[in-house]
């Protein structure tokens, strides 16, 4: 077994169990002129990973690797939508409200579709996920255990929000999670920087985290 040099000790690689989940890298998100953007939160950071996220996509790839992009998408009538989350986060502008790339987070707006340079492969199941964790609400979970997939390499955005939360559900659920350390990001990096050892904290309470070369030279390796 191959261990991945990582916090807060070596993750025990299991190539056959093991699959690339990238979360959210949306327009929306990620690209200036989308809905974090009009929020009046700086995207820079964000769009500063997208390379770093094509690594290791390309390195997973090249792997012959299981891969799963999400995309936290709602219903055009928002019936997966409830009042707790429609209602809150900034009045200005909530999910399912016009925004400067279609309708906020509805499935179909440009806005709320994976930033082109990720744009996933015909055999890439992207997951459609109303909640902020990607296992609530869809089939994630049949879809891995199907594959008898048991371990994730987990990246995205944003790292204190659908990353964490995804994270925190797989752990809960027996995957081993290891964080991409600079493939994931957050509008604020002291948020980052917590959740990343919330994470790590505790043994591995929730799970590990590495960077980028880290994994691929054992993934490639
Ligand atoms: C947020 C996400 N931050 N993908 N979504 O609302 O983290």
């Amino acid at each position: 077994m191959t261990q991945i040099p990582a916090r807060p000790f070596g993750f025990p690689l299991a190539r056959d169990r093991v699959a690339l989940v990238i979360i959210d890298m949306q327009r929306d998100f990620v690209e200036p002129g989308g809905f974090g953007a009009s929020l009046g939160n700086d995207v820079r950071p964000l769009q500063a990973i997208v390379p770093t996220v094509a690594r290791l996509l390309a390195g997973f790839r090249a792997a012959g690797l299981p891969i799963f992009h999400t995309r936290e998408a709602h219903r055009p009538d928002l019936s997966d939508c409830p009042p707790a989350k429609r209602l809150r986060g900034a009045p200005a502008l909530r999910i399912g409200d016009p925004g400067p790339m279609g309708r906020v987070l509805i499935k179909g707006a440009p806005g709320c579709e994976i930033i082109p340079v990720l744009t996933p492969l015909p055999d890439e199941p992207v997951i459609d996920k109303p909640g902020k964790g990607a296992f609530y609400a869809t089939d994630l979970g049949d879809q891995l255990a199907a594959r008898g997939i048991t371990q994730l390499v987990c990246a995205g955005v944003t790292t204190e929000v659908c990353v964490q939360t995804t994270m925190r559900e797989a752990n809960d659920r027996g995957f081993e999670c290891l964080l991409a350390t600079d493939a994931t990001e957050s509008y604020f990096p002291s948020f980052k920087a917590a959740a990343i050892e919330m994470i790590v904290a505790q043994g591995g309470i929730v799970g590990w985290a590495t960077d980028t070369d880290a994994i691929l030279g054992a993934i490639n390796g």
